[in-house]
């Protein structure tokens, strides 16, 4: 997979995926991350991103012009399949693990990131494939939010994981949340390890798991049984 991220802050994108799982699904070529920076793609002097929105009123626009010629030096220098493009916006779609599953079947994502009061429209109606929020909440940005949606697509490439058993019991994976996990010590502070865990009894151990996963998720998320009942009425 191939992914291009396009911000003006090209920092907040790479931090958080130069570490740990999202680093090594690199290093092992399972995925490339290019990050352009919108300045490059400006052409005036200063390289201004910004500037004030026609109409007035508080805050500056991302202007189109450097998110056009972003995307299209992308798909000038790369041989892409018919590549996603998508805006990073608190205004997009409610971004999902089943969502993370789709994106991460597709061949190659490009990212725009959206910063300050917001971008130019024009940018949205002929660049823009889908919108994606990571919740009821404002960033300042859409660089976190995208860093957000990558590492939990690279996560899912054939390979990301050494552990492929570890994915697949992953909380929302089954549409119930993960059940509780304890390693060493046995007992620390008085606060032991459950007596199951220490059985033996692997058919016994994997039912404490679904009995807690499920009520874990009862007390903690009712709202996600509701779409489990609403999945089993359409079968
Ligand atoms: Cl994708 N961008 C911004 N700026 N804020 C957000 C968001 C994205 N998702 C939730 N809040």
């Amino acid at each position: 997979m191939k992914i291009f991220v396009v911000t003006a802050f090209p920092k907040l994108v790479r931090g958080p995926l130069d570490e740990s799982i999202i680093k090594r699904a690199v290093g092992k070529e399972i995925v490339s991350i290019k990050i352009l920076d919108l300045r490059d793609f400006t052409n005036d002097k200063h390289k201004q991103v910004d500037d004030y929105p026609y109409g007035g009123g508080a805050g500056m626009i991302l202007k189109p012009e450097p998110f056009f010629r972003a995307v299209e030096h992308i798909k000038a220098q790369e041989v892409l399949e018919n590549p996603s493009v998508i805006l990073m916006t608190p205004q997009g779609k409610s971004y999902t693990q089943d969502r993370a599953k789709s994106l991460a079947r597709e061949s190659d994502l490009i990212f725009l990131c959206g910063h300050y009061k917001g971008i130019d429209e024009r940018v949205r109606e002929y660049l823009v494939t889908e919108e994606i929020s990571i919740g009821d909440y404002v960033l300042t940005g859409g660089e976190l939010a995208a860093a957000v949606v990558i590492d939990s697509v690279v996560r899912l490439l054939p390979g990301a994981i050494g552990d492929f058993d570890s994915a697949r019991s992953d909380s929302f994976e089954n549409g119930l949340l993960d059940c509780p996990y304890y390693t060493r010590p046995e007992s620390y502070r008085g606060m032991k390890v459950p007596q199951i865990l220490l059985s033996g009894h692997h058919a016994e151990i994997e039912k404490w798991r679904k009995d807690k996963s499920l009520e874990h998720t009862e007390i903690r998320r009712a709202d996600l049984l509701g779409n489990i009942v609403k999945s089993i009425d359409k079968t």
